[in-house]
Order: C-alpha cells, then structure tokens, then sequence
C-alpha cells in the first residue's frame, strides 16, 4: 500500500467532514460517549469499505472494537487460513473480524487488548493487555502483545507473544505438529497453548486431558469450553496510559 492509498481515508474524512467515518470504535466513542454498545459501520481500510463490527462502550471505559467473539457455537470455527485472514460470522454474533482487519485496525494507532470470558456457571473474568499489534501477512501476522495489565482471568496469552498464526492448513507454530489440527481451532500457537479461544464450542465441556475447546488456562484450565468469550482492542490514550510504553 503506497503512501497516497494511507493518505486517501483522511482526505476524505477531511473533503466530507459533515460525515463521520470513524476507524475504530474508539473513534464513535470519543464522538459521543454515550454510544450504546452494538453494531457500527468503521472504515478502517478507507471510506469505500464500511467494515461492520461490534463495539463494546461498557467495558473499562467502552470504545472497544471486538475482533474475536464466541456466544452459543452457531458459527464453525474451525476453518482454514483463507478464512482466518478474511473474517467470517456476524457481528452481532459469533464472529472472527479477519487478521487481514485487525491489521488495519493496528497499523495507525497504539492498541491495547481486552478478552472478557464467563463459564458455565455465570462467573465473568477479563484480561487486560497494555498493547496488541500485528505484523503483515508475509510476516505471519506475529503477534506482538504487551505486558499483562490486570485481570480475573489471569495471564493466559504471554506465551503466545512472537509467535505466528497457526491454522490447520498454515504451520507457523513451534511443534513437530501442526497445533490447529490437533487442538481443533486456530491462534498464534507456539508448542502449543495456554489459551485457545477458536477452539472447539461444547457446551459444559471440561476434560482436563483435553485442550481442544474454547478456553482460557489460568482461569478455567486447558479443558473447560468457556460460555463466552470475546477479544477486542481500542486506541491507548497517550496522555493517561503513557507510562504502558
Ligand atoms: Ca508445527
């Protein structure tokens, strides 16, 4: 991408200021801060390409752009890199935004990264990351989070830090196998997990000789298919988090 292509969305933001056409749901946030939580339309990849997303005003704060969500197992998650790259599901459901997305998302602004969860029993817990960016796609789309802020949840993503997406057609991971195949989704695997929210959905699931389900290790364990669990990102805002740098 050229530096006029980065240029066109702000031009035109700039040529039609009497419409809004924010990048993130940070952006609709800091535009009205009473903005309900919902579906919104965000242009991160220019003005002729609405992207739909779900946006999260509640959590900490709200203005965050959920990129990852698993609600009731109606949505296959289990799919090769094609569909990991471009997105699949709704988003006013289960949904996968796309690492092709999430990159643009990340490329203009500092993110930092929240995942909420709740088990079977109505328990909620979240984890807070100071920052979340990707690289390309010739570079895997590596991961790059920051430190651990806080969270119930406890950290269950610091390992998979630097490491490449893995899907069961693309092996970017760090073992002799391929670990989207035998854990039956698809992450930034290394050898192989401690959290694997695109893992398999089954309700009450909990077999600690399994890790193939939709979980979070340090707050329910390899074995446990969460009841939900969402992953989202919003703009750090540089004047109050910029000791996270
Ligand atoms: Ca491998």
């Amino acid at each position: 991408m050229g530096p006029l292509l980065l240029l066109l969305p702000l031009l035109a933001v700039a040529a039609h200021a009497e419409h809004f056409l924010p990048l993130d749901c940070g952006a609709i946030r800091d535009r009205n801060a009473s903005s309900p939580s919902g579906v919104y339309a965000t242009y991160p990849a220019g003005p002729l390409s609405p992207l739909r997303v779900y946006c999260d005003m509640e959590s900490d704060g709200g203005g965050w752009t959920v990129f990852q969500r698993r609600l009731d197992g109606s949505v296959n998650f289990f799919r090769p890199w094609e569909a990991y790259r471009a997105g699949f599901g709704s988003a006013d459901g289960e949904l996968w935004l796309g690492l092709e997305n999430m990159l643009l998302l990340t490329l203009r602004t500092q993110n930092e990264l929240r995942v909420d969860m709740e088990d079977w029993a109505g328990n909620r817990a979240h984890a807070h990351y100071a920052s979340f960016s990707l690289e390309p796609e010739a570079a895997g789309y590596q991961l790059a989070l920051g430190r651990f802020v806080d969270g119930e949840a406890g950290d269950a993503m610091s390992g998979h830090n630097g490491m490449k997406f893995t899907t069961f057609d693309r092996d970017q991971d760090s073992w002799g196998k391929n670990c989207a195949s035998q854990y039956m989704g698809a992450f930034w695997y290394s050898a192989c997990h401690t959290a694997n929210p695109n893992g398999l959905y089954i309700p009450k699931s909990n077999s600690p000789h399994e890790s193939v389900y939709n979980s979070w290790k340090t707050w329910k364990g390899n074995g446990y298919s969460l009841k939900s669990i969402s992953m989202k990102m919003r703009p750090v805002s540089q004047c109050s988090h910029s000791t996270d740098f």
